[in-house]
């Protein structure tokens, strides 16, 4: 049976030609993405993704924060589903495979069952999760933080966008505030196929990277508020230029990174000065930080150190510096059993493949803190992701589609069950 079994493969063409159709909901001229979370091009994908999942067989439910779940019906319904897909939500300068692969391959993995006659006890639930990206609105991974228990269904309902529009407007606005409570759906494992976003893989010539870890995250939320006065009239030593502080705070995340490295990072990736002109030195002015690190106890020393430096350049600046928390994140240890089935599969199939720690947050980070939860990652170009140019090859998202309907079937314990035609 296992030999039928490792004969089985998915349908390249049919991904990779889905992957390219749907890129062009929200497409740039670039080859690139922008497909932020609840907007226009994001109800197209959905719409897209609702009928292909029930052209599929499968019954797709929405829940209160937009998360769309399709059930592939197994022989025993009582059974809590195995969860498979990603999110269809991407960066502003977002690519075709970021959450798109691992969404449109557990869709991938039900057709290729269904052309395969292949019955599971179990049911398969193919997801995707609403604002993975966290760009429109924080936190990043937000539906699945939610569904996690991080936070309640009616505090992200009200988060607000640069527009001041809330979750709950936006979900309206596409008609995808379901009705199902986040968290009624439930799964008995949820594994994940992406893209590494980094350049590890390719670099060993490795196919398939078997997550077995993931960083840990923390963003912040920050201010500075000096004093805007006249660029010609007020001589230098009695400015209180915001701008001039932030560039400090800007070299102070780069310098803790580096110096609590190589295990951690750190990133200053907004910032807006209030009523900018060129010849008034800025007064007010904020910011975001994106700090991480795979290690508990780096991220509690990149957090103190940030607020130590924080506190004196606001001291020797005379301006304030404020520095808020807003999301912690810890990180992630997927489950063992799991992990172990992900690597066979890459093993079976033939695939060279390693261990393999996620830099990027993914909704399994969260879904681990709740249920068996493990990852697959294939390679991308260069490592390039939330960059248009982010590329993979049609092999490699093949290769690593298998490696998911192999792990599904051998959770689904198909090896000894169903019908498998080989
Ligand atoms: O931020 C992340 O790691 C993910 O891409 N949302
Ligand atoms: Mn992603
Ligand atoms: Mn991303």
């Amino acid at each position: 049976m296992t030999k039928a079994r490792s004969n089985l493969q998915i349908d390249s063409a049919r991904l990779w030609g889905d992957i390219h159709e749907t890129a062009k909901f929200g497409g740039t001229p670039k080859g690139g993405v922008k497909r932020l979370t609840l907007g226009p091009e994001d109800k197209q994908v959905r719409d897209w993704f609702r009928k292909a999942c029930e052209a599929a067989g499968c019954d797709v439910r929405v829940d209160a924060l937009g998360t769309m779940f399709a059930i592939r019906p197994g022989r025993d319904m009582s059974k809590p589903p195995i969860g498979i897909g990603s999110h269809l939500d991407t960066q502003p300068t977002g690519g075709k495979y970021d959450g798109i692969l691992g969404t449109l391959a557990a869709l991938e993995v039900v057709r290729t069952m269904n052309d395969a006659g292949i019955e599971t006890d179990i049911p398969i639930c193919v997801c995707n999760w609403t604002n993975e990206e966290g760009s429109r609105y924080a936190p990043a991974m937000m539906a699945s933080a939610a569904y996690a228990g991080d936070y309640t269904t009616e505090d992200i309902l009200g988060r607000k966008d640069a527009d001041g529009i809330t979750v709950a407007e936006a979900l309206d606005t596409i008609g995808y505030r379901g009705a199902d409570a986040v968290g009624k759906q439930k799964f008995s494992a949820f594994v994940e196929l992406h893209i590494e976003q980094g350049p590890l893989l390719e670099a060993e010539n490795k196919t398939i990277g078997v997550v077995d870890r993931g960083q840990g995250i923390m963003w912040y939320d920050g201010a500075i508020t000096g004093f805007a006065s006249h660029a010609g009239t007020t001589p230098m030593p009695l400015r209180k230029d915001a701008l001039a502080a932030f560039s400090e705070v800007v070299l102070a995340v780069e310098k803790l990174a580096r110096d609590l490295g190589p295990n951690a990072v750190g990133t200053v990736g907004e910032m807006e000065i209030d009523n900018p002109s060129r010849n008034v030195i800025p007064g007010d002015l904020t910011f975001t930080i994106d700090i991480r690190s795979a290690e508990s106890a780096t991220l509690d020393a990149l957090h103190a150190g940030l607020q130590k430096a924080a506190a004196e350049i606001a001291a020797r600046r005379k301006v304030a510096v404020d520095i808020r928390r807003i999301w912690r994140k810890e990180p992630t240890i997927f489950d063992t059993r799991l992990v172990e089935a992900v690597a066979n599969a890459a093993q079976e199939l033939g695939y060279a493949n390693r261990r393999i720690t996620s830099g990027a947050g993914h909704d399994a980070c969260n879904l681990a803190t709740v249920m068996p939860a493990a990852m697959i990652f294939v390679p991308c170009k260069d490592g390039i992701s939330h960059n248009e140019l982010e590329d993979a090859t049609q092999a490699d998202c093949a290769a690593g589609a298998n490696v998911l309907l192999h792990t599904v079937l051998s959770i689904a314990g198909v090896a000894s069950g169903a019908k498998a035609i080989s």
